[in-house]
């Protein structure tokens, strides 16, 4: 389809998956139709709107529109445009399957447990401690069983799934990339810290982490960035915006 894509997103791990797919699909020479991205402020209630609802449903980024097809999630949008524009990036075959059981990995396991223990870390300001206490061990003991799963799998493999940078890598990374940030220490496991520096260096993962980053923060956040994520974080964990019984 040369028809425009549109991509809902803001700058975020789940909106990086997609931005960075983008990039690698360019990296690997694959000609897309135009892109053009729809900025979603999620700290001022944007994902709220009816037109972002129409498009997301769950209304959380990233969304895409590309034709008479509207998608949420992260992973089966990274999946769509896989199928649409095909390369290495989504191989066919029996690969695919390995592709598609990491990929699912990342989002029932790694991106909620990362994104909670980020939440009970940054977000929750006003909780009083004694209330954090249980959630954050409880999600810091997953996120560590969850990095030994993803080093075992690591060893003697270059990406995820071989030789190969897949949808898989860049569904996980933009996780394990921000792991100073949710405070999970990866430094323990050595594949991981290997390959989280050896897709960092890709010039399609470079330019797509740009997407939406203040200027000249896409590898650094200022302490202002940072002050407003996580003030922002904190009304988006509070959940009071959700309306309905
Ligand atoms: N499983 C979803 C998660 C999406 C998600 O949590 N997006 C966050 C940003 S990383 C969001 O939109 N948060 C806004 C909110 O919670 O109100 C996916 O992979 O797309």
């Amino acid at each position: 389809m040369t028809e425009a894509i549109q991509l809902w997103s803001a700058a975020t791990p789940n909106g990086w998956k997609v931005s960075i797919m983008i990039e690698e699909l360019r990296e690997a020479g694959v000609t897309l139709p135009p892109i053009e991205v729809i900025p979603v402020d999620i700290m001022s209630g944007e994902q709220f709107s009816e037109s972002f609802t129409s498009v997301s449903p769950n209304q959380k980024i990233p969304g895409l529109v590309h034709g008479d097809v509207r998608l949420m999630e992260s992973c089966a949008i990274l999946q769509y445009l896989g199928d649409q524009f095909p390369s290495a990036l989504y191989p066919s075959g029996k690969t695919r399957y390995d592709v598609l059981q990491w990929l699912t990995w990342q989002a029932a396991g790694l991106g909620p447990t990362f994104g909670n223990k980020l939440s009970y870390t940054r977000y929750l300001a006003d909780l009083p401690e004694i209330q954090k206490q249980h959630p954050l061990e409880r999600f810091n003991t997953e996120a560590q069983r969850l990095l030994r799963v993803l080093d075992k799998q690591l060893s003697g493999r270059q990406y995820v799934c071989g030789d190969e940078l897949t949808i898989a890598d860049i569904a996980i990374f933009p996780w394990i990339r921000g792991y100073k940030w949710s405070k999970i220490d990866i430094t323990l496991h050595d594949n991981v810290v290997a390959w989280k520096a050896r897709v960092h260096e890709r010039p399609g993962v470079v330019r797509g982490l740009q997407n939406g980053a203040p200027e000249g923060e896409s590898e650094r956040w200022s302490d202002a960035t940072k002050q407003r994520y996580a003030s922002g974080g904190s009304f988006m964990a509070s959940n009071t915006t959700i309306q309905g019984r």
